[in-house]
């Protein structure tokens, strides 16, 4: 048989040289040797600023310091921290010993928290005080050093980045571990391309969140998709200082603003969370020239009439990802910021993350329509499907978007079938999302054919909220979809049946799994039915249920 035609769509920039040799640390402290005192990290809340030599270092003490705890190549450390330099150190400190940094959010609630400790594996977690509580949840092993467990090994090590006189019991003071570690110890580990350096949890095309393991080397490929080479995709070079507000537990910020930035050899603005005020203070102050942001910030922006107060004029570009951004949203803020360049990035935390870039953020830009993602990155490949059929289809035809390049995740962890139901034997990556490319080799994004909701760029897995639901004694059975918002782009809501004799209420519900989740998990409707669709092999009829909430 003749093998159906496949379209597949590059770059229009060339291929680059990777060094996907160089351990991740290398690769992003490239220019450190060359730039040693250009700013690396400015902490916004406190305006200390780290240059790249006093950056490097500090990380190589992490690294001495986790190694001091016992932490070593292979092994996984969880992060549970805003944005802080603390956070930056110890994912770099990680990576110098070969360990694995799972970074979590430290909004989650205890039972969420633990659910990526455990699978991660973790035995020490870096927090501060605040949250130190949650790690007391009786899901946890008892916080204590390693030496005092009473030999089982089962102790939590837990470092918090407190003042050390606020140091909670049982926890170690970081800035005292890191004070007192000598770099010269470290070991020489070797580490190839293939291991492991972050797990972020995703919960992909369908099911729960699970360990996504992206490598050295495929961080490195991610990283210099974007920077690297004559004509960066995403041109960032010294002088330039991005904003760091959106999380970094989640991959977009890790990867496109933190790993980018030190790639090029720009500083890092870090800001604990998101406050309009304060960003603002930032952006003016350290001129902020490149701002990643998510749709419901840029929303945020277009609406606050606080904006003509504060000199923006410093920043050039704007890179949205996560979630759609539309025409009008940026028509509304591009006349507060007129001198920028709007685009998206479009991304997958399994993609590594990113599969498209705006071509006008390269350094030899060219422009791109309102409302597209951009074009692939280089050294990759991409092409759309036929979600039915799995054919290959041309230009301007929507189908399943799928990714193949050096980027991607290396696969779930211990879950071999989730990670052959997403990556193909080909190498083909599917991202469960509908999209096109036009005649220009723009990509556009137009539905998702997977479970997942996504509220304010932050994934809501239907099924984690269903499993919630449906251990609620009243409800016999339930589904939890997207519902279209203004203000967070979609939320979820769920249709419950309730077990006979059961008259339970609508806010009785929501509260029932509001105490278990974040807040973005929270179900914003419930709506009673007598019975949920599902296909001949029980699969539930995610379709049928939006295109009810569309119809009401
Ligand atoms: P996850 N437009 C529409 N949908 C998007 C976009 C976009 N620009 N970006 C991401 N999504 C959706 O794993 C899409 O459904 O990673 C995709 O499969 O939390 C899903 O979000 C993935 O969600 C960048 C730019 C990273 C974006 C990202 C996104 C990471 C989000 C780096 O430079």
């Amino acid at each position: 048989a003749v093998a159906p035609e496949v379209t597949v769509f590059r770059s229009k920039l060339p291929d680059i040289e990777i060094p996907s040799h160089l351990p991740l640390h290398d690769y992003c402290f490239a220019r450190a040797a060359e730039l040693p005192d250009a700013p690396c990290l400015i902490a916004a809340a406190t305006g200390r600023t780290y240059t790249y030599a006093q950056t490097r270092l500090l990380c190589r003490r992490a690294a001495a310091s986790l190694r001091v705890l016992g932490v070593r190549q292979g092994d996984r450390v969880m992060i549970l921290l805003q944005n802080s330099v603390e956070f930056v150190l110890t994912f770099f400190g990680a990576s110098f010993l070969g360990a694995v940094t799972t970074a979590g959010n430290p909004f989650c609630t205890p039972q969420e928290i633990h659910k990526q400790f455990r699978a991660s594996g973790a035995r020490l977690i870096v927090t501060q005080s605040a949250y130190v509580d949650k790690l007391r949840h009786e899901a946890f092993p008892r916080i204590g050093a390693a030496s005092d467990d009473g030999g089982d090994g089962n102790a939590l090590t837990v470092v918090t980045i407190d003042d050390a006189a606020n140091t909670p019991e049982g926890c170690l003071a970081f800035w005292e571990l890191v004070a007192s570690a000598d770099e010269a110890t470290l070991p020489e580990v070797s580490i190839s391309p293939d291991d492991p350096v972050a797990l972020p949890f995703s919960s992909g095309t369908t099911g729960l969140p699970k360990g996504v393991v992206l490598t050295h080397g495929g961080q490195v490929s991610g990283v210099a998709q974007q920077v690297d080479g004559e004509n960066p995709n995403l041109y960032m070079r010294e002088g330039d200082v991005a904003l760091c507000v959106l999380p970094l537990f989640h991959i977009f910020s890790l990867n496109s603003v933190l790993l980018c930035a030190l790639r090029a050899g720009a500083a890092v603005m870090l800001m604990p969370r998101f406050e309009m005020g304060a960003m603002l203070e930032g952006i003016q102050r350290w001129r902020v020239t490149v701002a990643a942001v998510v749709p419901p910030l840029v929303l945020a922006l277009a609406k606050n009439p606080a904006l003509e107060k504060y000199d923006l004029s410093s920043i050039r570009i704007v890179l949205s990802g996560a979630a759609p951004l539309g025409k009008e949203l940026v028509d509304a803020l591009r006349a507060r910021v007129p001198q920028a360049i709007f685009g998206q990035g479009y991304g997958m935390t399994e993609a590594g993350p990113v599969l498209s870039m705006c071509p006008a953020f390269a350094r030899e830009p060219s422009p791109a329509k309102p409302g597209s993602c951009g074009t692939v990155v280089r050294n990759a490949e991409l092409k759309v499907v036929d979600p039915d059929t799995g054919l290959s289809l041309g230009r301007n035809l929507p189908g399943e978007i799928c990714i193949r390049g050096p980027q991607i995740m290396k696969g779930y962890l211990n879950d071999p079938e989730a990670t052959a139901r997403t990556v193909d034997v080909d190498g083909w990556l599917h991202t469960g999302d509908i999209g096109f490319v036009d005649d220009d080799d723009e990509v556009f994004i137009v539905d998702r054919v997977k479970e997942l909701i996504k509220f304010k760029g932050f994934q809501v897995p239907p099924a984690e909220l269903e499993a919630l639901l449906l251990a609620h004694p009243s409800i016999a059975d339930a589904a939890v979809v997207p519902q279209k918002n203004d203000a967070a782009g979609e939320v979820p809501v769920a249709f419950v049946v309730r077990a006979a004799d059961s008259d339970i209420a609508e806010d009785a519900i929501k509260e029932f799994v509001s105490k278990q989740v974040v807040f973005y998990k929270r179900l914003h409707k419930v709506y009673f039915t007598h019975s949920i669709p599902k296909s001949a092999s029980g699969k539930i009829l995610r379709r049928e249920l939006r295109a009810k909430l569309a119809a009401a």
